[in-house]
């Protein structure tokens, strides 16, 4: 478990948006505990092997307020698949409004993937899986 300080940068979506120009792959979800609404964003159009590229992650709170001072941490696995990523993704930097950069996205296999997300604030943990497609 990585416990990341993350820097606070006042930016908010601005940044966010220079970084994360146009809407790619995307996807939203409720955590499992129902703490988090969670959106994640990809830097590229298509998610595709082989490349290595950063998420954008957006989190609420389930009233719709940003979820600022997570610890997030990031792990994958094709189901039936006897392997993960072979990156260790990290959440690199807090954008504000919600948002985490998360760096060094990699999948070596086309296919459906679910990519994990943990989240701690606290002592409450919660996470939220997703189903990507991968070309
Ligand atoms: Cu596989």
């Amino acid at each position: 478990m990585n416990n990341l300080t993350l820097p606070h940068i006042a930016l908010g979506m601005t940044l966010a948006m220079t970084i994360f120009p146009s809407w790619a792959m995307a996807d939203d979800r409720i955590s499992d505990k129902g703490l988090y609404r969670v959106r994640w964003q990809s830097q590229a159009p298509e998610v595709t092997t082989d490349l290595i590229h950063d998420w954008l992650l957006h989190v609420e709170t389930v009233d719709r307020r940003p979820a600022d001072n997570l610890a997030i941490t990031i792990s994958a696995h094709m189901p039936g698949h006897a392997h993960g990523l072979p990156t260790q993704p990290r959440a690199t930097d807090y954008l504000g409004n919600g948002d985490y950069r998360i760096a060094g996205m990699k999948f070596q296999m086309s296919g459906v993937w679910w990519v994990r997300f943990d989240f701690w604030r606290k002592n409450r943990r919660d996470w939220v899986i997703f189903e990507v497609p991968v070309k």
